[in-house]
């Protein structure tokens, strides 16, 4: 078998969130989280009226009305795929491929129900000393995630999530909590997932609930307010990352974003000008957990708009000496972009792009498939940061279907992961540091977006559909066996060569 561009002991895995798998909203002592309100959204039929809210955010009204009568709304992610109760059975799954690293994340509220509680709640904490067990026990590191989209509702009610500084504060006490007990069983930590999105969605990132104003996203632009969480965000993970060097010097600690790589849709200079628009929004983020200072550029745009942050003493100190040990990304495609004439440019605001690659094809769900723009991403990020790069989300959700054996041959899935692991080790022999490759949901879980069960990621099969129907119970997939060989080949055997495949 030929060489492998994978470096020993790279870490191959999968990725989930506590809000998408967990369920069990209500037991172990939990409290609420943002999350447990996000309402199943199915795509408008034609000539429905189109949604503009982000699916998995609310608005006070809407929250209002899902607290009061919970019984009239489905909200998959109440249930997720029950791993509270079943993590066992599916850890075991995703033991049998050999997975050597497991993403998951910690929910907050578990370990204190109002985010900022005097004492932890010692249930939620023994949960997760059982599952960070159960991971070592089959082989797995680990890689958990602060906060994934699940900030405590009392956090978000009481002060605006991350708009407060009482967040930042109970964040800190939350993480200190977190690198103390897990000292020893968690070496790879991240603070907040895709912490870039807060333009798009303050409310599922950062926990701020705002009134519906008749326009039909309230969360709309008020760049000031954004800017200003994503400060408040900068400095909590600036000041975890500092707690965790001091109480776990053997630990590493990264930042997530949604890696958003742009193409120009012409040769047009304009279109070229748009994407340096654009990267200048997302590199921000980036820029500010890797290299700890506000950016030349994004100082001249907060001057031109009229944008002051708020920072407390210190805050540029903690900025700078709290900077990550990893960067970490989520990629799932690439986006077009076209020159929209602005002179004073505003951030897109969008995360699915609107323009159409016609040398992609797409997903079910309209998202492109581009494995060479993975490439293309790793490089640019290392060549900014030169620091070592974990790659924390890819996958391609699509309906899958049982054949009479229960089995599912997805093809596609298999064809779409191959074409991006051939690009990653590309990527590797270009000389980009990555270290570890967890694909996106590894065991079917809720969809973040649209709290959907039907748009499956998994190599393994959750019988559960999106209304809390079926048995939870867990199956192989065709890719199941073929992931099981890429990781046993460090990477070289992407051969779609399965034949017999037992659900
Ligand atoms: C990312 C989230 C993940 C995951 C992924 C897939 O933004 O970090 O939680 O859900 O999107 O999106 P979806 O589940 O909506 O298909």
């Amino acid at each position: 078998m030929s060489e492998s561009p994978f470096p020993e002991g790279f870490l191959w895995g999968g990725a989930t969130a506590a809000n998408q798998i967990e369920g069990a909203y209500n037991e172990g002592g939990r409290g609420f989280a943002t999350s447990d309100f996000s309402v199943l959204f199915k795509k408008p039929k034609e000539g429905e009226p189109e949604n503009h809210l982000p699916h998995n955010c609310a608005t006070a009204q809407q929250l209002g009305e899902r607290r009061a009568h919970p019984e009239r709304f489905n909200m998959p992610k109440r249930r997720g795929i029950d791993f509270y109760h079943r993590y066992k059975e599916q850890l075991g799954m995703l033991g049998e491929m050999g997975f050597k690293v497991f993403r998951m994340s910690i929910s907050w509220s578990r370990i204190f129900p109002n985010g900022d509680d005097p004492v932890p709640n010692e249930e939620g904490l023994a949960f997760y000393d059982a599952v960070f067990d159960e991971c070592h026990r089959l082989g797995m590191e680990p890689l958990v995630t602060l906060c994934h989209f699940d900030t405590p509702l009392h956090l978000a009610e009481e002060y605006g999530g991350f708009a407060s500084r009482h967040t930042v504060d109970a964040f800190e006490r939350y993480a200190e909590t977190c690198f103390r007990r897990y000292k020893g069983k968690v070496k790879y930590w991240l603070t907040f997932n895709e912490i870039n999105n807060v333009l798009t969605n303050p409310y599922t990132c950062s926990g701020l609930i705002l009134p519906d104003d008749g326009s039909g996203n309230p969360y709309a632009g008020k760049w000031q307010l954004k800017y200003q969480i994503s400060h408040n965000q900068f400095v909590a993970s600036a000041k975890a990352v500092i707690k965790c060097h001091e109480i776990d010097p053997g630990a590493k600690i990264g930042n997530m974003t949604c890696r958003l790589e742009n193409y120009a849709e012409t040769s047009r200079p304009e279109d070229q000008l748009q994407v340096l628009f654009e990267d200048h929004f997302n590199w921000f983020y980036s820029d500010i957990q890797a290299k700890g200072e506000y950016p030349y550029y994004i100082r001249s745009w907060f001057k031109k708009n009229g944008i002051e942050i708020e920072m407390e003493p210190g805050d540029e100190e903690i900025l700078k000496k709290g900077t990550v040990d990893f960067l970490s990304i989520s990629y799932y495609m690439t986006y077009i972009m076209r020159y929209k004439g602005l002179e004073n440019p505003m951030p897109s605001g969008s995360l699915v792009t609107h323009l159409k690659n016609r040398y992609l094809e797409m997903s079910a769900w309209g998202w492109p498939i581009d494995p060479i723009g993975f490439r293309i991403t790793l490089n640019h990020i290392y060549d900014r940061y030169h620091l070592p790069i974990f790659i924390a989300e890819n996958g391609l959700g699509q309906r899958d279907e049982r054949d009479s054996k229960g089995r599912v041959a997805d093809d596609y899935r298999i064809d779409y992961l191959a074409r991006h692991i051939e690009q990653l080790g590309k990527a590797i022999e270009d000389g980009v540091d990555v270290f570890g490759y967890a694909s996106w949901g590894p065991l079917d879980e809720v969809s973040s977006g649209t709290s959907e069960m039907v748009k499956r990621y998994g190599f393994v099969y959750v019988d559960a559909d999106d209304y809390g129907n079926g048995t939870y119970d867990c199956s192989r997939k065709k890719s199941f066996y073929w992931y099981k060989k890429v990781i046993a080949s460090n990477g070289v055997d992407l051969a779609n060569d399965i034949v017999d495949y037992p659900a």
